[in-house]
């Protein structure tokens, strides 16, 4: 690296002008990291080289004279120190146990479930026939968002990277997923498709666990993106795509869903014209009681596009 570095310098200056390199324009304005200008003199040619590496991304100078320089410029995303840009991870303090089935009554709307609650659709009863709408609880996290230029709207599916969550969960098919934007429209990464299909943990699940004293197992982490060659969870599951198998918590094993990228149930473009600043939240709602889960972390990354200022917080 220090080869590189040594060769790097010279193209553009070794001198800390760090507000001064512009794009190599003479005079000028640059924005600076915080939204002031600060005016750019008479600096000469600048000639670029890349900006894309521990020592080029930490200099203090804008290496490809695009304007931007170090953690602010997002090709130095994720690079050395600077924070992947877009991106934003939820680590949980402790791993947190999903409500299980909790809610009750039945419904035709959300408005006919307590504040907490929301209504859905449970299918055919496996036992009793018939299908049923009920209130259930969800594990809601919401992430407010202010780091995208003001104007930015999800345009199309690639204005999103991926969003990931790091759970477990003895039989993932009690379970519905969504991604919420800003503007209430929603993806669903993963619906309900009603109460059937064989066990399917996620993760490595602990089962002998009780509603009442839920433990939590071990999780993995699994994402969502526009670009996942797999179907959704269960459709992959459901077609027969290969499973791992788990221990399980008498001394056998379980099918769990491998780790790893996943399509939606629904399409990425139901975001299209949501405003990318906002709240936008990730819920969990386990629509079936007994088998249980956990949630250990979940992150969603966003197209470094949209970002005004990738040194900054998004949030
Ligand atoms: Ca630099
Ligand atoms: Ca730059
Ligand atoms: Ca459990
Ligand atoms: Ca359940």
């Amino acid at each position: 690296m220090m080869v590189v570095m040594v060769g790097l310098l010279p193209a553009c200056g070794s001198d800390d002008r760090r507000p001064t390199r512009g794009t190599g324009e003479d005079g000028g304005t640059s924005t600076m990291s915080d939204g002031g200008l600060v005016s750019r003199p008479d600096t000469g040619p600048c000639t670029p080289t890349e900006e894309n590496t521990p020592e080029t991304c930490s200099d203090g100078v804008d290496n490809d004279c695009d304007g931007r320089w170090d953690c602010s410029d997002e090709t130095c995303s994720g690079v050395g120190s600077c924070p992947v840009c877009g991106s934003v991870d939820t680590m949980l303090g402790a791993p947190l146990a999903l409500p299980d089935g909790v809610g009750s009554g039945t419904c035709t709307s959300d408005a006919d479930c307590s504040a907490a609650q929301s209504c859905f659709n449970l299918g055919e009863d496996p036992i009793f026939g018939g299908t049923t709408q009920e209130c259930r609880e969800s594990y809601r996290s919401s992430l407010d968002f202010i780091g995208f230029s003001a104007d930015a709207v999800f345009a199309d599916p690639s204005d999103i990277v991926s969003v990931c969550v790091t759970m477990e969960h003895s039989w993932v098919r009690d379970l519905e997923m969504r991604l919420e934007a800003p503007n209430g429209q929603f993806v669903r990464l993963q619906a309900f498709l009603g109460r059937e299909g064989g066990e399917l943990y996620l993760g490595e699940a602990d089962d002998c666990d009780s509603a009442s004293s839920p433990e939590p197992g071990t999780g993995a982490t699994y994402c969502w993106t526009p670009t996942a060659t797999r179907d959704a969870m269960f459709d992959y599951a459901n077609a027969g795509g290969a499973v791992d198998s788990v221990p399980d918590c008498s001394g056998g094993t379980a099918d769990s869903l491998p780790p790893g990228d996943y399509g939606t149930s629904d399409p990425w473009t139901n975001l299209v014209g949501t405003p990318m600043n906002g709240t936008w939240t990730l819920s969990v709602t386990d629509l079936w009681g007994a088998d249980n889960g956990y949630i250990f972390e979940w992150s969603i990354t966003f197209n470094s596009r949209n970002v005004e200022d990738c040194s900054s917080p998004l949030i």
